[in-house]
Parts: C-alpha cells; sequence; structure tokens
C-alpha cells in the first residue's frame, strides 16, 4: 500500500521533472458537470475523446470517469485508453491530480497539494470541491505511488518547471489572499523548494487576462526545454494582454535561471479575442455557488497550453486566423517532436485547456506501464 509520507520531496533527494522528459503516461479525467460544460458536457466529452486519443498515440492514457459515467467514457474512449471510476467535482487533471516527483534512483513520488477550487469561498469556481481534493491521493493509490501531502493550496497549471531547479509562476495567482492568506511571498517560495526541489522562483505578474484561475503560468507561459521559454504574445497596443505580455516578457528577459542561465524567450501569437457566444452560453446551467458563463464573455484562450507527451506536442486548435502560425512555431520549436492540433474551443469554454486537463506521469523505475500505446493516428 502506497505510505504518506512526512518529510518533503526536497528533504528525500526528490524533484519535479520538466514536462519534455519521458512519461510513463497520463492521467486525465472525465467531463460532466452541467453548469460548467454546455449541453451536459457532451461537445466538451467529444473534445476530451480527441485530446485523449492524439495522447495515446504516443504514450498510455488513463482516464478517471464518475460513476454516471464510466460507461459512456467507456464507449467514447480509444479501447487503448484506461478508464477507471473516480468521482470528482470537475474534471481538471493538472489541478486535482498529483504533481510527480522523481529521484536519482528512478523512483516516482507523488505531492498531492490542498486543492480549493481556485479561490474557495473568497471566489472560488464551485462549491463544493471535496472530491476534488481526493483526486490526488486516489491517483497515488492506483499507480502504487507514495504520498507527500504538501500543507498549502497549490494547482498544478500554477507552475512550470525546467526540472533542472527553476519553477515560473505568476503573483497573481500564488500571491492571491483566496490561496493561503497566512503565507508570504517568502514561505510561499520556501513551499515551492520543498516540495518542487527547486532552488530558483521566477515571480511573473498577471496571468492571461481574464483566466478566472487567477493567473495560472501554464496558459501564459512554459518551459520547452531548459533555458527557453514560451509566451503568449500579442502585438495589439490596445488589446489588455498586451501590458500582461511585455511584463512577463521584461522579468523573464531580466531572469537567471537555477543555473545561472538567461532565457531564451519565444513567442507565441494570441488566438481571438475568443469571446463566448450567446449560445454557448444558454447551454450551460445556472446553479448556485458555480460561476456563471454569459455571452460576451472574454476567454483566456492560449496556444501555451498544450501538452507534451513522449515525441508528440498535442495542441489546441481555437481560431483559424492563428492556428496555423502557433503550429508552424511550435513544429520549429520541438523538431523531434510531431506536432498535433486537437479542436479545442469546448475546452476553453470550460474555463482551461489541454494542458489543465492533463497529468504528466513521469517514466521511473518503479511505475509500471498500464497499457501499450496505440499505433499512431493523426487527430487534426
Ligand atoms: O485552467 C485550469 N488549470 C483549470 C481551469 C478551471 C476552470 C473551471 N471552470
Amino acid at each position: 500500500m502506497p505510505r504518506t509520507l512526512k518529510s518533503t520531496p526536497r528533504r528525500d533527494g526528490f524533484r519535479m521533472p520538466g514536462e519534455f522528459e519521458p512519461h510513463a503516461g497520463t492521467w486525465m479525467l472525465w467531463p460532466e458537470r452541467p453548469d460548467n460544460w454546455r449541453l451536459g458536457a457532451k461537445p466538451a466529452q467529444e473534445a476530451f475523446a480527441a485530446v485523449a486519443t492524439g495522447i495515446a498515440a504516443a504514450e498510455p492514457v488513463t482516464v478517471g470517469a464518475s460513476a454516471v459515467q464510466w460507461e459512456n467514457a467507456r464507449q467514447m474512449l480509444p479501447e487503448g485508453v484506461r478508464v477507471v471510476e473516480v468521482s470528482t467535482n470537475d474534471a481538471w487533471a493538472r489541478d486535482t491530480g498529483p504533481t510527480f516527483v522523481v529521484d536519482g534512483r528512478g523512483r516516482v513520488r507523488g505531492v498531492d497539494w490542498i486543492f480549493n477550487a481556485w479561490g474557495g469561498l473568497e471566489g472560488g469556481l464551485y462549491f463544493p470541491w471535496d472530491k476534488d481534493d481526493l483526486v490526488a491521493s486516489k491517483v497515488l493509490e492506483i499507480e502504487r505511488v507514495d504520498r507527500y501531502r504538501a500543507p498549502f493550496v497549490l494547482e498544478g497549471g500554477a507552475i512550470h518547471v525546467d526540472g533542472q531547479g527553476t519553477v515560473i509562476t505568476t503573483e497573481e495567482c500564488l500571491l492571491n489572499p483566496n490561496r493561503n492568506p497566512g503565507l508570504a511571498r517568502e514561505d510561499i517560495e520556501k513551499g515551492l523548494k520543498d516540495y518542487l526541489g527547486i532552488d530558483t522562483v521566477i515571480w511573473l505578474g498577471r496571468g492571461v487576462y481574464n483566466d478566472e484561475t487567477d493567473g495560472h503560468v501554464d496558459n501564459l507561459c512554459c518551459f520547452v526545454r531548459p533555458g527557453e521559454v514560451a509566451l503568449t504574445w500579442t502585438t495589439e497596443r490596445d488589446d489588455p494582454q498586451y501590458e500582461i505580455s511585455r511584463d512577463a516578457f521584461e522579468r523573464l528577459s531580466a531572469a537567471r535561471d537555477a543555473r545561472g542561465r538567461r532565457l531564451k524567450i519565444h513567442k507565441l501569437p494570441q488566438p481571438g479575442p475568443l469571446v463566448m457566444t450567446a449560445e454557448e452560453a444558454s447551454g450551460v446551467e445556472l446553479r448556485e455557488g458555480s460561476r456563471p458563463r454569459m455571452a460576451g464573455d472574454r476567454m483566456a484562450g492560449s496556444y501555451v497550453n498544450f501538452y507534451l507527451a513522449n515525441r508528440r506536442v498535442v495542441m489546441p486548435l481555437l481560431d483559424p486566423r492563428t492556428d496555423a502560425r502557433a503550429m508552424r512555431i511550435l513544429r520549429r520549436l520541438f523538431p523531434r517532436r510531431e506536432v498535433v492540433g486537437v479542436p479545442a474551443r469546448e475546452i476553453l469554454l470550460g474555463g482551461g485547456n489541454i494542458h489543465c486537463i492533463t497529468q504528466q506521469l513521469p517514466l521511473g523505475r518503479g511505475v509500471r506501464v498500464v497499457a501499450r500505446a496505440r499505433p499512431r493516428r493523426r487527430v487534426a
């Protein structure tokens, strides 16, 4: 039986690897709540199935679905994808799943952060979130991986690491009083160092404009490899994203990573601006305690929200005016990976994107590969 450890990853010699390091597989969760996903979540389920299919061509995928949805998920997902019963409040494996850490001997462990639905009762997105807070424990049980319970609130989408001692994050999210009101910046930095096994924190300011997560970094900026980041970018000075990206660019330009390197910054065009249509908003049920969806809502669309699978990049397709340009840039950034696009507007309507709905399980010595990846199939 997996143990809950009283120590910290740092003390035990563990670190969070970069997403670009080899994976044993990917975890996802199945969407169903009708007050976040329109039309009873059916269009979102199609989009999640396309993402799972795109990743399963490269590595094993496990999808957690509720008892009510298990049969539907099983039927909608390809055979090679493992579907297990996990009850959740919603479907954001990046944020409610464990953050896996590895050590030099190839051992894998998991960090289980406290989850409060992106802000608890002070601007969080739904109540209750008790099932979501148990997802990491359940995943670790199924994977037979030992667990650290971190003593503070954090979501996986709020951090990106280079695997060599550096994390990037945003002040908007991690210093938000709705996450850890009792902790100062230095306390948060110490927590990141202890639980991610890193030495250097690079603080960006705000995340993507109108991002309901309070500015998760995984929608704004990510490591493509150690020493290099991708940043969402617009040249439209009147767009509220302009100043946000400009500020991030300046902070990244001034930063040094844990190994003392300057960062090379690659700009990815911002799609849109993308807004919710009246038809889309009307398909979402209203429920007390959940964030209502309104026609005209500006959505936080970003191509940075891609997922790095083994030898593959699965990127969101969001806007025919910019999709091809973003794909060209990603192909240049990842010459040894196949870049595939998945139509992702239905995921964006729920408030996030492909990176937010996935969680990588690194390849370690003790981790079993649960299913064979199916032969490659083109997604888009
Ligand atoms: O972007 C994410 N990491 C999660 C988005 C959650 C949105 C909930 N409606």
